[in-house]
Order: structure tokens, then sequence, then C-alpha cells
């Protein structure tokens, strides 16, 4: 997968790529696995946003959501400013950490940011896509994935979309999310009881 990257283009253009790529991920990708009821439809719904604060792009959302609850992804940022977001599953201990490795995973793919890259089946050269949400564990919010395995992960590329689907991860568990495309863009959600 990493072959099909060009990493000498500049980030512009990249980004650009990945625009069109998810361009037509989103007239034929959103919307088949979220059908889905939710097992607890009681269970209060959570919403993450999708923010730009000042010059930083931000995850903003509560600390906790019940178990069985829908949890909505909502971008509210300009793509035409800012490219596009992926909110994506992964493990902690595969995140970024330093500025240097930030920069690298979000313009070079090096790490997690290329890993999610590909879990989508995205190639920014071509512009195609071939998966989107990206879906493996339980159907909903449960799989962290990491440099070995895929994880749940929505990608956007249009202001206002918004992407919704039950967490099925057990209570107790803390669910840690990432940006491909801005890898500074993290965060994490406990999953409480319903
Ligand atoms: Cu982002």
């Amino acid at each position: 997968m990493q072959k099909g990257f060009d990493l000498r283009k500049s980030n512009v253009m990249r980004v650009t790529g990945i625009v069109a790529a998810l361009g037509v991920l989103a007239v034929v990708g959103v919307g088949g696995p979220a059908a889905a009821q939710p097992a607890h439809p009681k269970a209060k719904a959570a919403t993450i946003d999708m923010v730009q604060e000042g010059k930083d792009l931000l995850f903003e959302g509560p600390r906790t959501v019940a178990a069985g609850a829908k949890l909505k992804i909502k971008n509210l940022t300009d793509p035409r400013k800012v490219g596009p977001h992926t909110f994506s599953l992964a493990k902690k201990s595969d995140f970024p950490k330093t500025k240097q490795q930030i920069k690298d995973c979000e313009k070079k793919f090096v790490g997690i940011c290329g890993a999610i890259i590909e879990w989508h089946q995205a190639d920014p050269e071509t512009g195609e896509i071939g998966e989107n949400p990206v879906e493996v564990g339980k159907q909903g919010w449960d799989r962290e994935g990491s440099l070995k395995r895929k994880g749940d992960s929505w990608a956007s590329e249009r202001e206002n979309q918004s992407f919704s689907r039950e967490v099925t991860a057990a209570p107790g568990t803390t669910l840690h999310f990432i940006c491909a495309v801005h890898a500074g863009m993290t965060g994490k959600i406990k999953v409480v009881e319903g």
C-alpha cells in the first residue's frame, strides 16, 4: 500500500488527492452499516465534533458514552481549508508522540496514519478509496486498530457531514481515536454501563 504514495509530492498535492478520494466515497460509501438498530435504544446518544479553535484542529465531545448508545461523529470544519478528517479508533500506544512523529505521520503516512489510510484502501495518487466506514469487530464502535490490525474508522470530507453508529465495546473500555490527516487530533471516550 505504501508504495502507492509518492512521498516526494507536496502535502498540498496529497491533501488534494485525499479530498478527491474521499469525494468518491462520499457518494458511494456512507450509511450502510449505520442502519442497525441500537441494542439499548434508551441509552443516551453522544456526539463528537471535529472542530477548529484558532489554529488547532481537535475532537470535542463527552468523556463518557453509554454502552449501546449511538455515538455520532460530526465534521464542523471546511475541508477546502483544513482537508478531510478521519475518526479512527486506534491503540494509544501507536499514536505519534513528538512533534516530529506527528508531522511524519500526517505528512508522510508514517506509522498509524499510513495504517489508517490502508484500512480505508485510500490511494491519494489515483483518488481511489475502497472502504468507508471501516467496520471491524462487532458491528459498531468497538475495535481499536493498530499498526498490525484494522480498527473502526470513518473518513469525512464535507462540512457538516456526520456519521453515527452504536457503541458496542463493553462497559469499562476506553476507546482512543485519532485523525490520520491531522495526527495531533486525538481523544478518548470511556464506555460506561448503559
Ligand atoms: Cu483531521
